[in-house]
Formats: structure tokens, sequence, C-alpha cells
């Protein structure tokens, strides 16, 4: 893409409704526009970056077999009366009525409709075990939406269910969930830490949080120091393997971690005092285990092996897709602007023309695009008719990981500069092994 081409409408001033920084970045780098209260339009860098997540979710979601399926996000009152959440979930749920003057909902969570789906087609034991998710736009009319994308009213979120005919089973999608949630939030240069938390209006016994650690977070977190230290990294786990996914489960929250809800102070007192840590976290996922709650509400069961009924064990699991741009945001910035992680850029190199207009300069820019296209990279050209400065301020805010600077007089010495934009570093090098270098980085993710 030339910027020249693209809308990109970053902000010169800082925007006062920002009180955190991803909030800030995110209106200054033009992705995205507030449309009224927690209500966001994505434009094009943001709506990029949104894609570049939920892409990372839909591949890590298919290495465990669960499939992908696709939800309204308008649904009918019916349902949740059967469950009896229509009433118990307050006014965080935004109430329509259609033109028959029928109760309608805009979908906070789908486990009612998602049980309907499965009552109607599954009826035997055969069809288990079963995990379907989607990833659609959801609301909840928050008192307080706040912080960007982070709280907001209308977010976008992964939300998975699986059904099975044990308890066993089910706790066995658990685990695996945890493992796939691990190794997504990897992809996207985060460390979420599984915590111990309340299930709150989703209901159930077994609930983790996934937390990053942040100052800005909403969640008070409690943790051993030790977690730390834990990645999952390229390990290969065979998800069928119920003591292999067990035994991550166990090695990633054997350790104390619990958020203000769960917290326990005796509890914690057991831990090292030097290992001892009070943060804040950004909530990016939750995973739940609630048994037969909805089954038995909506009456979903199955024939069981010996020709009787049985009620299904359910659980869901939940990503916060949008909320993520917030938290890898907060994650990865430094005082111009954002840092993105490699596997979640919008774009993968910007090339900068210090010099345009000036033909050599052109000549190569237009070189440069052409072989990382060709590479099948995604480069963003600065041609614009700017100022040096200007064009490395939108950089530095836009935060792509590299940047080859071109200008006349690295050209006369057969050079162009490659700038890494975590470390500030840079390298003179000719175009070909920029273009290699930045091909070999892209060729590992
Ligand atoms: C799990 C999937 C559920 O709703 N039902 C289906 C379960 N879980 S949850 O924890 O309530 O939400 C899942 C994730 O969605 C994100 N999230 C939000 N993101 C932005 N703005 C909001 N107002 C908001 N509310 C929830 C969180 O990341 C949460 O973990």
């Amino acid at each position: 893409m030339r910027l020249s081409r693209y809308f990109l409408p970053v902000l010169k001033e800082t925007p006062r409704e920002a009180q955190i920084v991803s909030h800030r970045y995110m209106l200054q780098a033009g992705m995205i526009k507030q449309a009224s209260a927690g209500i966001y339009s994505w434009l094009p860098l943001g709506f990029k970056v949104l894609k570049k997540i939920e892409n990372i979710v839909h591949e890590e979601q298919a290495r465990a077999g669960h499939m992908a399926m696709l939800m309204p996000t308008i649904q009918s009152a019916d349902l949740w009366r059967e469950s009896g959440r229509y009433d118990a979930y307050g006014d965080e749920m935004l109430r329509i009525k259609d033109r028959g003057g029928r109760d309608m909902l805009y979908t906070p969570t789908a486990e009612e409709l998602i049980t309907d789906v499965f009552r109607s087609h599954v009826t035997s034991y055969k069809d288990l075990p079963l995990t379907m998710y989607q990833i659609q736009w959801k609301f909840r009319d928050e008192v307080r939406p706040r912080f960007g994308v982070m709280r907001g009213r209308e977010f976008y979120m992964k939300d998975g269910y699986n059904f099975d005919l044990s308890k066993e089973d089910a706790l066995h999608a658990y685990n695996r969930h945890l493992v796939t949630y691990l190794r997504t939030f990897e992809r996207m240069g985060l460390q979420a830490i599984p915590m111990r938390a309340d299930s709150g209006p989703i209901g159930g016994d077994y609930t983790h949080e996934f937390l990053v650690l942040a100052d800005t977070g909403e969640s008070e977190v409690f943790y051993d120091s030790e977690i730390s230290d834990l990645t999952f990294g390229d390990r290969d786990i065979n998800f069928d393997d119920y003591a292999a996914c067990q035994a991550v489960l166990e090695e990633f929250t054997s350790r104390y971690a619990r958020t203000d809800e769960t917290h326990d102070e005796a509890a914690f007192a057991e831990v090292p005092e030097a290992r001892r840590r009070t943060a804040r976290g950004i909530e990016v996922g939750q995973i739940f285990y609630f048994g037969t709650t909805y089954s038995d509400k909506l009456d979903a069961t199955v024939q069981g092996p010996d020709g009787k009924p049985v009620k299904i064990h359910m659980g869901s699991h939940g990503i916060g897709v949008s909320r993520l741009l917030g938290a890898i945001i907060e994650a990865n910035h430094d005082d111009n602007g954002i840092i993105w992680p490699e596997g979640v850029t919008p774009f993968h190199v910007g090339i900068l023309n210090m010099r345009s207009g000036d033909a050599a300069a052109d000549a190569a820019c237009n070189d440069l695009y052409a072989k990382f296209k060709a590479l099948g990279l995604d480069p963003l050209y600065d041609d614009r008719d700017e100022r040096a400065g200007a064009k490395f301020g939108t950089m530095d805010m836009i935060g792509l990981p590299w940047r080859v600077t071109v200008g006349p007089r690295g050209l006369k010495n057969g050079v162009v500069e490659l700038t890494s934009r975590r470390t500030g570093e840079s390298e003179e090098l000719p175009p070909e092994e920029a273009v290699a270098r930045v091909a070999a980085i892209y060729a590992n993710l």
C-alpha cells in the first residue's frame, strides 16, 4: 500500500478523552473512531490488526479441531427466558422490540443459542465430543464504557462452546482450551497468565481468566512471580491426549495466581515472600466449565451408550478479540507510539522515502516495494511529499516493527537503512539484503 492513497487520519494533538496509552495511540494512529460511547468504527489500519488477531484465533482453534460457525447478533428473548437469564442479566443486556412487539436482544454471549442448535440436531452420544465457536460482535451495556476498545459496549469476541457426554470429557475440553489459548496469546506477542477467577453471570465452578499484566489493567491480581518464567513456545501437543493437556494445565496453573475476586490472603501467604506479586492485569480471555447448567434448563440430552438419555456437559470459552488490540498496545509501546509484535502488525515493513521526487530515491523505493510484494509481504510505502521528520513521526506512531529508509546519500553508496522499531537499532545494507532480512524474519512466524 502507498501511504499517499491510504486512509490514515493520524491526529497531531493528543486526544483529551483518552486516559490510557492504548486508547490514545489507537485514536492518534487513525485506527478507530468513536461512533458513540463504547462503540467504534474500525478504520483501515485498526481493521487490519483486528483481522490479524482474528486470524490467529481461527488458526489455533482449527489446530485443536474446533469448528468455526456464526450465530446472529440479534436474538429472540424466548430462549433466554427458558434459561432464566433474560431477567438475570440485568441492565447490561440491550433489549429491543421488533415491529410485531416481540422481545429481542443484542447478544451479550451465546450459550442459549448454541444449546438450541445442539438440541435440535444432536441426538446420540456418537456425535460427541463437539466444540464449535464463532467470532462475532457482542453488546453489553456497560455502566462505564471506557479506555477505548478495552471496555466497549459493542465488542468483538471469540466465543466457543463444548458439548460432552461426561464431566471427564468436558474437563478435557476445558484443558484443551487452556492449551490453545496459551499458544494463541503468545503468537500475539503477549504473556497472558491463566488465573483462578469468578464465573459471574456465565455460571459454573471451574473458570480461569487469562490476564496480561499492565499498570492500566482493570483487574487487581495476585501471583507467584515464578509464573512469569513460563512459556508455551512451539510445543506440539496432541489435543486428543487427555494426560498431555492436563499436564500443561497443571504446569501453568499450579502456582498461586488469582484475581481479586478469588484472592485468599492465607493461601497467598504460603508463597515465599520474595515471589509474591500484586499487580494489575487486563483480562483477554476466560474459560468456563459449567456442567449441565444449560442442558438442564434447555433440556439438551442425547441418547447414551446404554440407550438412556444423558444430560450433556458443557463449557464456554471467550477471547476479547477487539480488547486484545488495547492489551497488545499497553504491553508494546514507547513514547513515540505503538510497537507491533510481528505476529499482528498491520503491515510487515515500512518504506520511507527521504526525498520523494528524487529520481533515484523514487526508483529504489518502487523496486523495494515490488520485491516485498513478490515475496508475499505487505509493505507500507510512505511516498508522500512530506518532510522526513513527519514521515518518521507517522511510522513511529503506527508502529511497524521494521522500516527501510531510502535516501539519495545512501543510494550513492548502494545502501539503504533497516531499522527495528523496538530497539531503534539501524543497519546500512544493500537493498536486496534488507529485503532478504525482513523476509527471513516473517518466514519463521
Ligand atoms: C465465554 C464465551 C463469556 O462471555 N460466554 C461465551 C463466556 N465470557 S466473558 O469473560 O464474559 O467474555 C469473554 C471475553 O470478552 C472480553 N470482554 C470485553 N471486551 C471488550 N469490552 C467489553 N465490555 C468486554 N466484556 C468482555 C474479555 O476479554 C473476556 O475475557
